[in-house]
Protein backbone atom coordinates (compact mmCIF):
# COMPACT_ATOMS: atom_id res chain seq x y z
CA UNK A 1 0.00 0.00 0.00
CA UNK A 2 1.07 3.56 -0.72
CA UNK A 3 1.98 6.04 1.79
CA UNK A 4 1.59 10.09 2.51
CA UNK A 5 3.92 12.33 4.69
CA UNK A 6 2.63 13.61 7.62
CA UNK A 7 -0.74 15.45 7.16
CA UNK A 8 -0.36 14.53 3.63
CA UNK A 9 0.83 17.95 2.23
CA UNK A 10 0.30 18.72 -1.54
CA UNK A 11 0.86 21.09 -4.29
CA UNK A 12 -2.15 23.61 -4.35
CA UNK A 13 -4.84 22.83 -6.29
CA UNK A 14 -4.59 26.14 -8.32
CA UNK A 15 -1.70 25.58 -9.51
CA UNK A 16 -2.26 23.54 -13.07
CA UNK A 17 1.12 23.46 -13.72
CA UNK A 18 4.29 23.03 -11.71
CA UNK A 19 7.57 24.64 -13.24
CA UNK A 20 10.70 22.75 -12.66
CA UNK A 21 14.29 23.41 -13.12
CA UNK A 22 17.35 21.35 -13.85
CA UNK A 23 19.60 24.15 -11.98
CA UNK A 24 22.92 22.53 -10.54
CA UNK A 25 24.71 19.99 -13.12
CA UNK A 26 28.33 21.25 -12.34
CA UNK A 27 29.05 18.18 -10.67
CA UNK A 28 27.78 15.61 -13.48
CA UNK A 29 29.03 14.67 -16.55
CA UNK A 30 25.78 14.31 -18.22
CA UNK A 31 24.86 16.95 -20.84
CA UNK A 32 22.05 19.18 -20.64
CA UNK A 33 19.95 17.89 -23.22
CA UNK A 34 20.15 14.35 -21.90
CA UNK A 35 19.21 15.71 -18.27
CA UNK A 36 16.17 17.62 -19.85
CA UNK A 37 15.22 14.23 -21.82
CA UNK A 38 15.86 12.08 -18.84
CA UNK A 39 13.50 14.59 -16.69
CA UNK A 40 10.86 15.14 -18.82
CA UNK A 41 10.03 11.36 -19.51
CA UNK A 42 10.13 10.94 -15.31
CA UNK A 43 7.22 13.57 -14.81
CA UNK A 44 5.54 12.10 -18.06
CA UNK A 45 4.76 9.11 -15.83
CA UNK A 46 3.16 11.39 -13.04
CA UNK A 47 1.62 14.17 -15.79
CA UNK A 48 -0.17 10.77 -17.55
CA UNK A 49 -1.93 9.53 -14.30
CA UNK A 50 -2.92 13.01 -12.96
CA UNK A 51 -4.30 16.62 -14.01
CA UNK A 52 -1.10 17.53 -13.32
CA UNK A 53 1.34 19.17 -15.85
CA UNK A 54 4.73 19.99 -15.42
CA UNK A 55 7.15 22.38 -17.69
CA UNK A 56 10.66 23.01 -17.83
CA UNK A 57 12.03 26.47 -17.18
CA UNK A 58 15.41 27.83 -17.61
CA UNK A 59 15.67 30.03 -14.12
CA UNK A 60 15.34 28.49 -11.02
CA UNK A 61 13.88 31.61 -9.70
CA UNK A 62 10.31 31.08 -11.28
CA UNK A 63 10.62 27.33 -10.58
CA UNK A 64 8.57 25.34 -8.36
CA UNK A 65 10.73 22.47 -8.09
CA UNK A 66 14.67 22.74 -8.89
CA UNK A 67 16.80 19.89 -9.52
CA UNK A 68 20.33 19.63 -9.01
CA UNK A 69 23.68 17.35 -8.53
CA UNK A 70 25.58 17.76 -5.33
CA UNK A 71 28.52 15.54 -3.57
CA UNK A 72 29.10 15.15 0.08
CA UNK A 73 27.85 18.27 2.34
CA UNK A 74 25.86 20.47 0.41
CA UNK A 75 23.79 22.46 3.16
CA UNK A 76 20.96 20.97 3.92
CA UNK A 77 21.93 18.68 6.22
CA UNK A 78 21.62 15.50 4.33
CA UNK A 79 25.15 15.36 3.00
CA UNK A 80 25.72 12.54 0.24
CA UNK A 81 27.82 9.38 0.51
CA UNK A 82 30.02 8.56 -2.67
CA UNK A 83 28.93 5.68 -4.96
CA UNK A 84 25.83 3.53 -3.81
CA UNK A 85 24.04 3.60 -0.24
CA UNK A 86 22.08 7.29 -0.71
CA UNK A 87 21.37 7.95 -4.24
CA UNK A 88 19.40 10.97 -3.94
CA UNK A 89 16.62 12.64 -1.64
CA UNK A 90 13.90 14.69 -2.24
CA UNK A 91 11.36 16.82 0.17
CA UNK A 92 7.64 16.93 0.38
CA UNK A 93 5.13 19.12 -1.04
CA UNK A 94 5.94 22.58 -1.19
CA UNK A 95 9.45 22.54 -0.77
CA UNK A 96 10.27 21.29 -4.19
CA UNK A 97 13.76 20.16 -3.93
CA UNK A 98 15.50 16.79 -5.87
CA UNK A 99 19.02 16.81 -5.27
CA UNK A 100 20.85 13.66 -6.59
CA UNK A 101 24.16 12.24 -5.43
CA UNK A 102 26.89 13.25 -8.11
CA UNK A 103 29.28 10.78 -7.37
CA UNK A 104 26.70 7.27 -8.57
CA UNK A 105 27.54 6.08 -12.27
CA UNK A 106 24.39 7.34 -13.46
CA UNK A 107 23.17 5.91 -16.68
CA UNK A 108 21.12 8.62 -18.67
CA UNK A 109 19.13 7.34 -21.75
CA UNK A 110 20.87 4.28 -21.93
CA UNK A 111 20.69 0.65 -21.46
CA UNK A 112 21.70 0.30 -17.92
CA UNK A 113 20.79 -3.27 -17.80
CA UNK A 114 23.89 -3.45 -20.27
CA UNK A 115 26.26 -1.65 -17.76
CA UNK A 116 29.41 -3.38 -16.82
CA UNK A 117 29.95 -1.63 -13.74
CA UNK A 118 27.68 -2.87 -11.37
CA UNK A 119 27.38 0.23 -9.33
CA UNK A 120 25.17 1.58 -12.53
CA UNK A 121 22.31 3.04 -11.14
CA UNK A 122 19.39 4.50 -13.83
CA UNK A 123 18.38 8.22 -13.40
CA UNK A 124 15.37 8.23 -15.49
CA UNK A 125 14.16 5.20 -12.29
CA UNK A 126 15.60 7.69 -9.75
CA UNK A 127 13.61 10.43 -11.31
CA UNK A 128 10.64 8.70 -11.07
CA UNK A 129 10.65 7.89 -7.43
CA UNK A 130 11.75 11.07 -6.43
CA UNK A 131 8.99 12.84 -8.49
CA UNK A 132 6.95 10.71 -6.20
CA UNK A 133 7.97 12.21 -2.87
CA UNK A 134 7.98 15.84 -4.36
CA UNK A 135 4.48 15.17 -5.13
CA UNK A 136 3.57 14.07 -1.68
CA UNK A 137 3.87 9.95 -1.70
CA UNK A 138 5.81 8.38 0.91
CA UNK A 139 6.61 4.97 0.34
CA UNK A 140 4.78 1.63 -0.72
CA UNK A 141 4.87 -1.85 0.79
CA UNK A 142 4.16 -3.31 -3.05
CA UNK A 143 7.29 -4.77 -4.25
CA UNK A 144 6.67 -3.64 -8.14
CA UNK A 145 5.63 -0.04 -7.31
CA UNK A 146 7.89 2.92 -8.03
CA UNK A 147 7.56 4.28 -4.33
CA UNK A 148 8.79 0.98 -2.70
CA UNK A 149 11.87 1.56 -0.61
CA UNK A 150 14.45 -0.18 -2.78
CA UNK A 151 16.41 -0.19 -6.23
CA UNK A 152 18.41 -3.22 -7.71
CA UNK A 153 21.10 -1.65 -9.55
CA UNK A 154 21.09 -2.10 -13.17
CA UNK A 155 17.74 -2.12 -13.12
CA UNK A 156 15.10 0.22 -14.66
CA UNK A 157 11.92 0.43 -13.13
CA UNK A 158 10.05 3.52 -14.78
CA UNK A 159 6.61 2.68 -15.28
CA UNK A 160 4.11 3.64 -12.67
CA UNK A 161 2.34 0.65 -10.78
CA UNK A 162 -1.20 0.11 -9.83
CA UNK A 163 -0.13 1.06 -5.92
CA UNK A 164 1.85 4.33 -7.28
CA UNK A 165 -1.61 5.54 -9.58
CA UNK A 166 -3.84 4.62 -6.40
CA UNK A 167 -2.07 6.78 -4.48
CA UNK A 168 -1.13 9.92 -6.69
CA UNK A 169 -5.17 10.19 -7.47
CA UNK A 170 -5.91 9.80 -4.30
CA UNK A 171 -3.86 13.20 -3.33
CA UNK A 172 -4.60 14.93 -6.80
N1 LIG B 1 16.95 8.08 -0.98
C1 LIG B 1 15.85 7.94 -0.10
C2 LIG B 1 14.54 7.82 -0.93
O1 LIG B 1 14.32 8.64 -1.83
C3 LIG B 1 15.74 9.12 0.82
C4 LIG B 1 14.58 8.93 1.73
C5 LIG B 1 14.47 8.04 2.73
C6 LIG B 1 13.35 9.61 1.67
N2 LIG B 1 13.23 8.12 3.30
C7 LIG B 1 12.55 9.06 2.67
C8 LIG B 1 12.87 10.61 0.87
C9 LIG B 1 11.24 9.49 2.86
C10 LIG B 1 11.58 11.05 1.07
C11 LIG B 1 10.77 10.47 2.05
O2 LIG B 1 13.78 6.92 -0.65
S1 LIG B 1 17.64 6.79 -1.67
C12 LIG B 1 15.31 4.57 -3.97
C13 LIG B 1 14.66 3.24 -3.88
C14 LIG B 1 16.65 6.24 -2.96
C15 LIG B 1 16.05 5.03 -2.91
O3 LIG B 1 18.83 7.29 -2.26
O4 LIG B 1 17.78 5.75 -0.72
C16 LIG B 1 15.18 5.32 -5.10
C17 LIG B 1 16.54 7.00 -4.09
F1 LIG B 1 13.37 3.33 -3.95
F2 LIG B 1 15.02 2.47 -4.85
F3 LIG B 1 15.01 2.68 -2.79
C18 LIG B 1 15.80 6.56 -5.17
CL1 LIG B 1 14.33 4.75 -6.48
CA1 LIG C 1 25.52 7.76 -2.78
ZN1 LIG D 1 20.22 17.69 -0.55
ZN1 LIG E 1 12.02 7.10 -1.46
Amino acid sequence: LFSYFPGSPRWPRSKKTLRYAITATSATSIDRATLSRVFASAFAQWSAATTLNFTETASASDADITIGFYSGDHGDGEAFDGPLGTLAHAFSPTNGRLHLDASEAWVAGGDVTKASSSFAVDLESVAVHEIGHILGLGHSSVEDSIMFPTLTSRTKKVNLGTDDVAGIQGLY
